[in-house]
């Protein structure tokens, strides 16, 4: 057996495990009322999403990785998110449930026939060590990421299996802080074979010391940041933050509510009491950026969060991960909607970085305070539309993954983007701050 079998094996495996995954939070979870509603403006009817990812891979894996003819050519206007905001895509003449699971398998039949004799050897950049396969399994799970967030908002009964899971048990904690010393290190990377365009570039960013919070910010740290009048206050807000606080009347995270004096908050459509032990989510940008000045701290810049992630301080080297070069194993991180929630902060000692710093990758996204900016010698590959379109517009960069982030698309070069007022998102927060 070769290594081009070894990777082609991995990459119909992995293909599989995406569909299996979009059903389970589609067809195998809800009936076509449920599939085709609006849950949210903010959001695609749930069956948009289906067949976006079998166009998707349509027009990546059968046209242009196999030059085959297309399919489907009639409909791709219909899954194009650029041609249409999500809160239109309920108007659309889509795909019925049963048509997008037909045109789905229909597609990966032909991606799975063609993936035989594919060339992935490093002549053709799209297809070099299985780079637009990579990209296509990537994408899917990233719109599984997106339907979880939609079964978030939607109201009624719970239909996804595992609500119940208990998750590991509250860890003992570490000291709080690490101290990241002053030096060069290198962002970004140049032989990720699967890592998407923005995260290329290996360049080399020489940062001050500074300290990083051993664990993102847990609910019973923000519940004080709410006790002590955090939302009441200008005094910790930026300007636009403090215009989105006034506008919004927002007062605790999304999906948070109090009853007789406690916080409860509702997990796809259970309501439980807010866990203590558990990092915050579903947090804006502004909200986190209150919470750090409110702490005496600040929000970590994006080159902060990635040298605490890949730094190894004994070699100089930047790791791929916090604990070395290899995906996450379920030791590391809490990835892959194992758990529909975080994990405790302090999980996972196993999946620490070097500097002691847990957690970085999975159970919340976590806000940085850089704008979403290319690299230098950035060059879009193989479509501007997957980042460059992005650069320059008012998006905050979010790095580690969440709970729902599968391990495919987890690393500590990959480069999440958001407007700073979304909550819908598992986000959450991690505080730095600089050397006294
Ligand atoms: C990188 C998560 C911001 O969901 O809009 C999905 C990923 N790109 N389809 C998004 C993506 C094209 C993207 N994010
Ligand atoms: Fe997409």
């Amino acid at each position: 057996e070769t290594s081009s079998d070894r990777l082609k094996e991995r990459i119909a495996t992995e293909l599989g495990r995406a569909r299996a995954r979009s059903n389970g939070l589609t067809v195998d979870a809800l009936d076509t009322p449920g599939l085709q509603a609006q849950h949210s403006p903010l959001m695609s009817p749930l069956v948009w999403d289906l067949a976006h990812v079998g166009n998707y891979e349509e027009q990546w894996l059968v046209r242009a990785a196999a030059g085959q003819e297309a399919l489907r050519p009639d409909i791709d206007r219909l899954y194009d998110a650029f041609e249409n905001p999500r809160a239109a895509r309920v108007q659309l003449p889509l795909l019925t449930p049963q048509e997008a699971v037909r045109y789905n398998a229909d597609v990966r039949a032909r991606v799975l026939d063609s993936l035989d004799r594919a060339d992935l050897s490093r002549s053709a950049p799209l297809l070099a060590d299985g780079f637009v396969y990579g990209m296509v399994i990537q994408h899917e799970h990233q719109h599984d990421e997106t339907m979880l967030a939609t079964h978030q908002l939607r109201t009624g009964d719970p239909v996804l299996a595992g609500l119940l899971t208990p998750g590991p048990a509250a860890a003992p904690l570490d000291p709080a802080e690490a101290w990241i010393e002053p030096g060069p290190f290198t962002m970004g990377t140049d032989d990720d074979p699967w890592c998407h365009d923005n995260e290329r570039g290996a360049h080399t960013v020489d940062l001050p010391g500074y300290f990083i919070d051993t664990i993102p910010v847990r609910n019973a740290d923000y519940l004080q940041f709410m006790a002590d009048g955090g939302y009441d206050r200008q005094h910790w807000w930026s300007p636009v933050g403090w215009e989105w606080r006034t506008r919004s009347g927002k007062r605790a995270p999304a999906f948070w509510r109090q009853e007789a004096g406690e916080w409860t908050r509702r997990r796809f459509g259970l309501v439980e009491p807010v866990p203590p032990e558990e990092p915050v989510q579903h947090v804006s940008y502004h909200e986190a950026d209150a919470y750090a000045r409110w702490a005496g701290k600040r929000l970590p810049t994006e080159a902060e969060w990635e040298k605490a992630a890949r730094h190894d301080p004994a070699t100089g080297r930047s790791r791929r991960n916090p604990w070395g070069d290899l995906d996450a194993g379920p030791d590391h991180a809490n990835l892959g909607q194992r758990l529909l929630r975080p994990a405790p902060a302090g999980s996972f000692a196993a999946g620490s970085s070097p500097h002691g710093v847990h957690q970085l990758i999975g159970d919340v996204w976590e806000w940085t305070s850089t704008p979403f900016q290319a690299y230098p010698r950035f060059r879009a590959f193989p479509y501007p539309e997957y980042s460059e379109v992005f650069f320059g517009g008012d998006y905050k960069v979010l790095r580690g993954g969440s709970w729902a982030t599968h391990p495919s698309v987890a690393r500590s070069t990959f480069r999440n983007w958001d407007h700073p007022i979304r909550r819908q998102i598992f986000a959450g927060l991690r505080c730095a701050r600089d050397a006294e």
